[in-house]
C-alpha cells in the first residue's frame, strides 16, 4: 500500500504547431518536469502530472482508452476521431472540457481557380480530396450532397493538379498555402482551436484532486489571459456605454479628476480581449488617455 497520488497522464502533440504553447500552458499551471531529448514521456517533479509526447493524431485514442486522463489537441482532429470512433461504437469517446486560446485554423473547402466547381454547390456528383474523411462525409450527409471523399493524409493541396480531386476540404490558416497552389478558398465546416479532452470513465478518488486542480489552474491561466486592465478618462454621462463596450466587466472603478467636474477616471477589468475597435470606440464616446494593461495574475 502507498498513500501517494495516483499520477495523472495528459498527452500533448510531441512535435508540431500545439507542442510549443500546450508546453507552456502547462508550466503556467506550475509544472516542473524534467525531459530528455526524444523522451516519450516528461515526468511532472512537483505535481503527481506527467505529459505524453506523441502524434496528435493519437491523442483522441489516448484519452477514449484511458491510457491517459486528459489530452490537449486540434479540434479538427478531435472532431475527426469522434466521429470516427462513434462509427465503431455510439457511446461518446470523450468529453471536451476546455477549449483553449491557440491552435486556431479553420477546415475550409477549396476549389482550383477558375474551375466551374466553385462552391458546395457544385459538389454533386464530384471528388473531394481531404485527410478529414469522417467530417467531409458528415457535413455531405448533413447537406444532402453525394459526392466522393478521396482520402490524403497530407500534400492535400495538391490533389486537383494531379487529377485526383475536383475539390478539397483542408486546414486554412492565413490561406497563403491555398493561394500558391492556385485554389480559392470556400465555405467553412469547422472552426478549430486546440481543446483539452478528458477521459469518459468516471475519474478514480486518488485522481480527482490534482485533475480538478490542473484544470482549475488552466481556467485561471486563460482568464488572465483574456483579461485586460483598462483605464481611462471619461465624461461622466458615458459611464453606461463604457460598460456596455467592455464585454465581461465588473464594477468599474470611477475616480474623481482634480478640477473637473464632467470627466472622470475609469478603472476596468475587461475579462475579454481588446481590440484596437473598442478603443476606437471608447474615443468616440469621448473617451482619453486610454491604458490597456496586460494582467498578471488573478485571484476571483
Ligand atoms: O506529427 P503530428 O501528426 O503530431 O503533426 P501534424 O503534422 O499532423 O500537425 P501540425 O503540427 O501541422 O498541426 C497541429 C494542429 O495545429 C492541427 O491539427 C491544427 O489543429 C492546428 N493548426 C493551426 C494547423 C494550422 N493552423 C495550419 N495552418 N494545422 C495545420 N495547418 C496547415 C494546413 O494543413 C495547410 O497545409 O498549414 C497549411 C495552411 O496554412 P496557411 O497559413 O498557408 O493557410
Ligand atoms: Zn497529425
Amino acid at each position: 500500500m502507498t498513500d501517494k497520488p495516483a499520477r495523472i497522464k495528459i498527452a500533448i502533440q510531441k512535435s508540431g504547431r500545439l507542442t510549443e504553447q500546450s508546453l507552456d500552458l502547462l508550466q503556467r499551471c506550475g509544472l516542473k518536469y524534467s525531459r530528455g531529448p526524444d523522451q516519450l514521456i516528461a515526468y511532472g517533479e512537483n505535481m503527481p502530472v506527467d505529459v505524453l509526447l506523441v502524434r496528435d493524431d493519437d491523442i483522441p485514442g489516448l484519452v477514449r482508452d484511458d491510457v491517459c486522463d486528459l489530452g490537449i489537441a486540434g479540434m479538427n482532429i478531435v472532431e475527426e476521431r469522434r466521429l470516427h470512433f462513434l462509427e465503431q461504437d455510439p457511446v461518446e469517446p470523450f468529453r471536451i472540457v476546455r477549449t483553449l486560446d491557440y491552435g486556431h485554423c479553420r477546415l475550409a473547402f477549396a476549389y482550383p481557380d477558375g474551375s466551374a466547381v466553385a462552391s458546395v454547390a457544385d459538389l454533386r456528383n464530384r471528388r473531394i480530396a481531404t485527410s478529414y474523411p469522417s467530417i467531409v462525409r458528415d457535413y455531405l450527409k448533413r447537406h444532402d450532397i453525394p459526392a466522393t471523399v478521396v482520402e490524403f493524409s497530407g500534400a492535400v493541396e495538391i490533389a486537383p493538379s494531379l487529377g485526383r480531386a475536383d475539390a478539397i476540404c483542408d486546414l486554412v490558416s492565413t490561406g497563403a498555402t491555398l493561394a500558391a497552389n492556385k485554389l480559392r478558398e470556400g465555405e467553412t465546416i469547422l472552426e478549430s482551436r486546440a481543446v483539452i479532452l478528458q477521459t469518459p470513465v468516471a475519474v478514480p478518488p486518488e485522481k480527482i484532486e490534482w485533475i480538478n486542480r490542473l484544470l482549475q489552474r488552466v481556467e485561471g491561466v486563460m482568464q488572465v489571459r483574456e483579461s485586460k486592465y483598462i483605464m481611462m478618462h471619461a465624461p461622466k454621462s458615458a459611464l453606461a456605454k463604457i460598460a456596455a463596450l467592455l464585454p465581461g466587466t465588473e464594477a468599474p472603478t470611477v475616480l474623481p479628476l482634480d478640477g473637473l467636474d464632467d470627466r472622470v477616471a475609469v478603472h476596468v477589468v475587461c475579462r475579454e480581449n481588446v481590440f484596437w475597435e473598442t478603443l476606437e470606440s471608447l474615443k468616440s464616446i469621448g473617451a482619453t488617455s486610454v491604458l490597456v494593461v496586460p494582467v498578471e495574475k488573478m485571484l476571483a
